[in-house]
């Protein structure tokens, strides 16, 4: 069995969860959401690379090193998911598995949140349910990369 890898990226603000907004995002902090992760790779021949950044240009640069060290790739876009075009075009180049994952469900949410760039790349959405959300997007992984 060779070690496979999957990356999880965050984008602008999940730094902050389990510090505010509770309400709409939970009570976990990503490095709980981690933990958690972790553990349910425990046992597999996945690996885990999971990292957040407020940067744009940082998330491409993650992106682009998917391309090339990751079986699959985790994202949750945060606030770029509904502006960036630099994110899709990123995403783009990969041939791993992409899934979006969102705590919240943004169709639920204000208008502007209704639309995403990233889905147009993701070969599936995971959305609304907290931080098991990652845990459901890794189990859907599993069933999928061998
Ligand atoms: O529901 C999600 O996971 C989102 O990606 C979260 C983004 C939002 O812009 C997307 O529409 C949906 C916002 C992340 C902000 O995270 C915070 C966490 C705690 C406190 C404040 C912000």
């Amino acid at each position: 069995m060779s070690q496979k890898t999957i990356y999880v990226l965050n984008g602008p603000n999940l730094n902050l969860l389990g510090m505010r907004e509770p309400e709409i995002y939970g009570r976990d902090t990503l490095a709980d959401i981690e933990s958690r992760c972790v553990a349910l790779l425990e046992g597999t021949d996945f690996g885990l690379v999971f990292r957040q950044s407020n940067h744009e240009g940082q998330l491409v640069d993650w992106i682009q090193e998917a391309r090339t060290e990751a079986d699959a790739l985790i994202l949750n876009p945060a606030a770029y998911t509904h502006t960036s075009v630099a994110l899709y075009d990123a995403l783009k180049a990969l041939s791993i598995p992409i899934i979006e994952c969102h705590l919240s469900n943004p169709h639920a949410r204000e208008t502007f949140r209704h639309h995403s760039y990233v889905s147009l790349a993701a070969n599936g959405v995971i959305a609304g349910f907290g931080a098991i959300g990652y845990e459901l997007a890794i189990r859907a992984i599993l069933s999928q990369v061998k």
